[in-house]
Order: C-alpha cells, then sequence, then structure tokens
C-alpha cells in the first residue's frame, strides 16, 4: 500500500537509517547545534540549580489560566521570531558574498557559503517558522492575554482546550528544531509547490516534516479559534453588547472567524498531498492524472486569508494604543467594526493574485484584481479613522505610541506596493521578483511593529511593572533603522530585476545595495540585544519600576485597566458592568474607578491540568514518526491520544471554588499594596514611570 521510498527503512527504525548517510560535516550545523544544546543547557541547568522545576510543574506547564497561556505562546513565538532573523541574515550574507557566476563559494558551497540545497532548506524554514510558529503564536498569545480581561471574562470558554492549542503549538515548534539535526527540513518553499513537494522530486523527509509541522500546528489553531469566538460571543460581561466591545476583542472576533473556516482547508490540502507523498494517489501528480493547479488553489484560499488573519490583530493593536496616547476615543468606532469585518470577507475573495501569471485569462485575473483591491476600501478607512483620532489630540509619543504610528506607515507602504501588485498587468514584470518580498515584509513588519508596540502597552498590565523605557527606544530605533535599510534597497532590486530565492546574484551591479542590506541586517541583529538587554533590565529593575495604579499609561480606555497589574488569577474580584464603548474611560469621567467591588462573592475556576501537555509529547512523538515513517511508534502515539482524551471525559473534578473570604483577602492584599504605593508616588510623582508624563499642549 505505502509507496516505494528511495533509500533504506526497516520496520524498527523506519527511515532513520538514513541519517548515516547525511552530511554532519557541515559546519552550519554543527555550529547550530552548538547553539541550541548550549542554550538549552543552559536553561534546564538553570532549572535545576534554582530548583524552579516544581514551580515551573505547577504554575506553567500544567496551568489553564489563559494569562500564562498567552504569555507561553508569545514566549514561543519570540524565540521562534528571533530565530527566524537568524535565518534571514544567513540569507543575505550568501547573496552579498556569491555576486557573479563565476564567485567562489566556500565550505563546500557553489557560490557564497551555503550549498543549494541548504539555501532553499533556510529560506523555506524561514517563511514557514515565520508564519506558523513565530507570527502566529504571538498573535494568539496576545488575544490569549487580552481579550479575555478586555471583555470582562474569568477565563476562555473552555480553559482545557485553550491549554491543548498551546502544547499542540509548542509541539509543532519542537519539531521545526528537530528538524534541524534529525534529518533535513523542506527544501521546496513554504507554499510547498507541487510537483516540487511529490516523493519523486524531493524524495527525502524534508517535505514531510514541513507538512506534520503545519498539521499539527494548524489544529492547534483551530481549535483556539472555537475558543476565542465562543469566549467573545458568550462570555462578555453584562452590559458590553458587541457594540460596546472594544476593537482589539472585534478585530480578535474577525481574525478567528477567519482562522475557523481557512485552516480547514489547508489540512485537507496538506492531507492530499500526504496521501500522494504515502500511498501514492494522484491528486496533485499531473502524470498521474491529477491537477496541480489544484493545489496551488487550495494552498491559496488558505495563504490568502491566513494573511488577514494575522494583520487584523495588529489592527486591533494599533486601534487600542493610538486612542490611549491621543487622550481621545476612537474615531468612528462603528466604521471600524465594519471595516475589520469587510476586510475579514473580502479576504477571502482574492487568493488568485497570488499566480496571475499562471493563465487563467483575463477575465478571471480581472476579476480578482478588483477583488483585491475592493480590500484597500476597509483598509483606507482604517488608516482614516486612526489619523483623525490622533487630530486634536494630545499625543504623547510614548514608546508603544512610536511602534504604533510606524506601523500605520508602514502599512501605507506595504499597501501601495499591494495595490501595484494587484494589477495584473504590473504584477506579469514584477512576479518572483523581490519587490513581491519586499512588498509582504512591509505588511508583515506593520504587524511585527504593531506587536511590539502592544507588548509594551500591556507589558505593566500583565507583569505589574513597566519595561525599560530608554533601552526600549534604543530597541525600536535600530529596529526601524533594520527595516529600512533590508527593505528600501529590496524594493529598488526588485526593480531593478533581481528575483528571489537566488543562489547567486546575476548582476555585479546590484552588489551596492546588497550591502546596504547587509548593513540592515547588522542593525537588526543590534536591536535583537537591545530587546534581551530590555527584558533583562527591566526584570532587575522590576521593584523600581512597580506599576502603582490599575492604569499605568494613565489615559487607558477599556476594561482591562479596570483590574489590578498583574491582574489576579480570577482577572475581576467582581464581574464589572459595562456602561460605555471605552468604559474605564467613562468611569474615569465618573471619579468611578476605585477597584473595591461593591461586596465579595465566591469565584468558579477550571483546575490546573497535566493533559493538554501529555497531547502535545504524544502530538510530536506522532510528527515525529509519521516522518520518520516508523509506523508502529506512529500507531502507539496516535492511541495514546485517543486514551488521553478518553481518560480526560471520565474526569469529574475539573474545577474549583474560591471561596469569598479567600478573594477578599487577596484583593484586600492587592489594594494595601497599590494605596500605600500610590500615597508615595503622590510625594514624588514618579519620574522613573515612563507612564507619568502626560503632555499638556
Ligand atoms: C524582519 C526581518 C526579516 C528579514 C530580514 C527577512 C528576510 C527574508 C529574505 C531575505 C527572504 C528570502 C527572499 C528570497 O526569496 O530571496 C525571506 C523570505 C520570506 N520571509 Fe522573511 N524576513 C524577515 C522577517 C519575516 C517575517 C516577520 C515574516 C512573517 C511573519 C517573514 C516571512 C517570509 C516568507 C513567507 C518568505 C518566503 C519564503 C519562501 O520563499 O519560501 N519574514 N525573508
Ligand atoms: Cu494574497
Amino acid at each position: 500500500m505505502f509507496m516505494n521510498i528511495p533509500g533504506p527503512w526497516n520496520p524498527i527504525f523506519g527511515r532513520l537509517p538514513m541519517l548515516l548517510d547525511l552530511h554532519y560535516h557541515n559546519p552550519w550545523i554543527m555550529f547550530a547545534l552548538a547553539l541550541v544544546v548550549a542554550g538549552g543547557g543552559t536553561v534546564l541547568a538553570a532549572l535545576t540549580y534554582y530548583r524552579l522545576w516544581g514551580w515551573l510543574w505547577r504554575d506553567w506547564l500544567t496551568t489553564v489560566d489563559h494569562k500564562k497561556i498567552g504569555i507561553m505562546y508569545c514566549l514561543i513565538g519570540l524565540i521562534m521570531l528571533f530565530r527566524g532573523f537568524f535565518e534571514a541574515g544567513m540569507i543575505r550574507a550568501h547573496q552579498a558574498m556569491a555576486v557573479g557566476p563565476q564567485s567562489p563559494g566556500i565550505l563546500g558551497a557553489e557560490h557564497g557559503f551555503l550549498t543549494p540545497f541548504h539555501l532553499s532548506e533556510i529560506f523555506t524554514v524561514h517563511g514557514t517558522l515565520m508564519i506558523i510558529v513565530a507570527a502566529t503564536p504571538l498573535l494568539v498569545g496576545m488575544m490569549n492575554l487580552i481579550v479575555p480581561i478586555q471583555i470582562g471574562a474569568r477565563d476562555m470558554a473552555y480553559p482545557f482546550l485553550n491549554a491543548i492549542g498551546l502544547w499542540l503549538t509548542a509541539s509543532a515548534a519542537a519539531l521545526v528544531m528537530v528538524s534541524l539535526f534529525v534529518g533535513s527540513f523542506s527544501h521546496a518553499g513554504w507554499v510547498g509547490l507541487t510537483p516540487l513537494t511529490q516523493l519523486s522530486h524531493s524524495p527525502g523527509v524534508g517535505v514531510d516534516y514541513w507538512i506534520w509541522i503545519i498539521q499539527i500546528s494548524s489544529i492547534g489553531t483551530t481549535v483556539g479559534a472555537v475558543n476565542i469566538i465562543a469566549t467573545i460571543l458568550k462570555m462578555r460581561a453584562p452590559g458590553m453588547t458587541l457594540l460596546r466591545m472594544p476593537m482589539f476583542s472585534w478585530t480578535a472576533l474577525g481574525t478567528n472567524i477567519i482562522a475557523l473556516t481557512s485552516f480547514p482547508v489547508l489540512t485537507v490540502a496538506l492531507f492530499l498531498l500526504t496521501l500522494d507523498r504515502y500511498i501514492g494517489t494522484h491528486f496533485f501528480t499531473a502524470d498521474g492524472g491529477g491537477n496541480f493547479m489544484m493545489y496551488t488553489n487550495l494552498f491559496w484560499v488558505w495563504g490568502h486569508p491566513e494573511v488577514y488573519f494575522v494583520v487584523l490583530p495588529a489592527f486591533g493593536f494599533l486601534s487600542e494604543i493610538i486612542p490611549t496616547f491621543s487622550e481621545k476615543p476612537l474615531f468612528n468606532h462603528a466604521a471600524m467594526i465594519v471595516a475589520t469585518m469587510g476586510i475579514a470577507g473580502v479576504s477571502w475573495a482574492v487568493w488568485l493574485h497570488h499566480f496571475f501569471i499562471m493563465g487563467q485569462g483575463p477575465v478571471v485575473n480581472t476579476f480578482f484584481s478588483i477583488a483585491t483591491m475592493l480590500v484597500g476600501i476597509p483598509t483606507g478607512v482604517k488608516v482614516f479613522n486612526w489619523v483623525f483620532t490622533m487630530y486634536k489630540g494630545r499625543i504623547r509619543l510614548e514608546t508603544p505610541m512610536l511602534w504604533a504610528v510606524t506601523s500605520v506607515l508602514l502599512l501605507i507602504g506595504g499597501g501601495m506596493t499591494g495595490m501595484m501588485l494587484a494589477i495584473p498587468a504590473i504584477n506579469y514584470v514584477t512576479h518572483n521578483s523581490v519587490f513581491v518580498v519586499a512588498h509582504f515584509h512591509n505588511m508583515f513588519l506593520l504587524i511585527v511593529f504593531a506587536l511590539f508596540g502592544a507588548v509594551t502597552y500591556w507589558w505593566p498590565k500583565v507583569f505589574g511593572f513597566y519595561l525599560d523605557d530608554r533601552l526600549g527606544r534604543l530597541f525600536f530605533w535600530l529596529f526601524w533603522g533594520g527595516s529600512v535599510f533590508v527593505f528600501v534597497p529590496m524594493y529598488a532590486l526588485g526593480f531593478l530585476g533581481m528575483t528571489r530565492r537566488l543562489d547567486y546574484i546575476a548582476h555585479p551591479g546590484w552588489w551596492p545595495l546588497l550591502i546596504l542590506e547587509v548593513f540592515g541586517i547588522a542593525l537588526y541583529t543590534a536591536s535583537v540585544v537591545a530587546f534581551v538587554l530590555q527584558i533583562a533590565v527591566s526584570l532587575r529593575d522590576r521593584e523600581k519600576n512597580r506599576v502603582v495604579t490599575s492604569d499605568p499609561w494613565r489615559t487607558g480606555r477599556s476594561l482591562e485597566w479596570a483590574t489590578h497589574c498583574p491582574p489576579p488569577f480570577y482577572n475581576f474580584a467582581a464581574t464589572p458592568i459595562v456602561h460605555d464603548y471605552d468604559e474605564w474611560a467613562w468611569r474615569r469621567e465618573h471619579g468611578l474607578t476605585s477597584l473595591v467591588p461593591p461586596h465579595y462573592a465566591d469565584i468558579h475556576m477550571p483546575k490546573n491540568s497535566m493533559l493538554p501537555l501529555v497531547l502535545g509529547a504524544f502530538a510530536t512523538i506522532f510528527g515525529f514518526a509519521a516522518v520518520w515513517r516508523i509506523w508502529w511508534l506512529a500507531g502507539f502515539a496516535v492511541a495514546a491520544v485517543i486514551i488521553t482524551l478518553i481518560v480526560r471525559m471520565f474526569q469529574k473534578d475539573v474545577d474549583y471554588i474560591v471561596p469569598a473570604s479567600e478573594v477578599e483577602r487577596i484583593e484586600q492584599a492587592h489594594l494595601a499594596q497599590m494605596d500605600s504605593e500610590a500615597q508615595q508616588s503622590l510625594h514624588a510623582p514618579n519620574e522613573a514611570a515612563p507612564g507619568s508624563r502626560i503632555a499638556t499642549s
């Protein structure tokens, strides 16, 4: 039944004996291995030395608290993001070294320092990783952290499911790391175009890693989407009608509707590809009667909505940050809601702009060209509304606002070049050039800028202390410099005709621009250092920079500012009642900012569980076994997953009650600390805290 695979296979170890033939003498792989082993070893040693294992297990690994799950999602996303930067740097450095067909190569490479196969693996893993295990977890993490507090809920609708989503994402990230040393990664680009990804063209295990990593993480994303949609629709505090719901929660709703409807398409497309590779069906093989255009269509029917899946939450961040630092309500909130849902809707009708040149003819191309440009209307509405929010506002350029304003600028740049690419006539010329690469990075960068803005903005809420402001600004400027120096030359190189994914640069005239890009990469690297320093310094100075009110920026507007920093595990001592869109601003205006509830009541909370972690572990084992075609192990892992789920179904004791007296004790402690510190801050209007600088112009 199974396909004949080239190379060794045996029933116990599957394809693992193949490892003996792989090229472990490559110094890059050994360097990466050393880095990962050293990093991982340090973490493990530190955990053991400081005896943190118990704490790690109780407070983090088995938690179902949406805030902690959100933090862990973000941590995975950040680590992967920085790994992705590393790969981007390697691509850039390689191309800057490989100018002209005669240029020499080192370390066994034809040109530059990477063999063509290795280079292909690197841009494939860069793209896959950035989208699947960096951007998506970072955004889902922020939604987890903020949405329940913003709508006045105690937790997600399904806390247990939430933890499953996290551990499936962690499982995918783990498999990405495993693929670095055990075998290889796909070399067929992150879109996995057939026939390149068919077994005949990619006989190794790389494509299989790529497939299973995406499958496992997208199950996680799909269950997460169910959860967030149910939470938003069912768990809002009394008084919070949909029209009063803060914008970030609205974009979270739009995003997850996209996720719930589009990820299954990807799952099916990859499943069909899996059948082609594993048992020899012919869904996508032209020679066997299949149709590879079908793959391309299915992939982008997911791929394009996915782009909006990542951009909508970023729009949500901007819609929270800009009003706070303009000290004005968001301009035309209702239009923003319509625009958000409009973008989510249109995102479904534009997928074909990814292959205008594949010969579907002028009528089809025109349809998709117009559909694509339609997205510009709601997006334009958003940009104008942010600008009108700032107009006549008391703008404070605090660090989150710096990130946010720059993000809007990037959106305008990326949007403009997107409109260009949406014109088929232009697309025929620019397709497959680095102009396209510059465009989509422009779009991803606006997300990253909005995201770092959001991290800085909500950090004091989540952790109870401010991030170091000077290093934060340094991080911002270095990151911005890197973005300008890498991507402006890249746009230009696209116009000069440089195509993407090149092993060597055909035209020496491109070289000066490539050197500028390398300089940009150096700035990016420095920015990562600044970020890590910022986190370290902020942790060190956390006592000094402690937040003394519930509203660290003093002009917060939505409901999450109506609870402590950090929020207690039950979020709100008493479920808040909502009076207005911009509830916290409304309370401030009415002098109702006291956090003391009218009375205390028992609170019902979910219990920790180790089962999500166990499920994630079995999913990882399954992925590994499926990649290496170790059938007994794959079967064992599937059985284990099913048994774990059955065990869960028989668990009756899954929640507990926090007695009112306990809630009162916790609240009193919080309030006492806040009171005394707020008192102190009255005497010395805390200059250290960035939030206190309120402009008076
Ligand atoms: C900010 C630093 C980044 C730099 C310097 C960078 C650089 C690059 C480079 C040089 C390429 C290969 C271009 C080529 O085809 O020749 C690339 C491809 C790609 N990047 Fe990035 N990137 C960065 C961040 C990101 C982020 C944040 C994302 C997504 C969230 C992303 C997603 C992608 C994708 C999807 C590809 C296409 C991969 C393929 O060709 O299969 N990148 N990037
Ligand atoms: Cu698209």
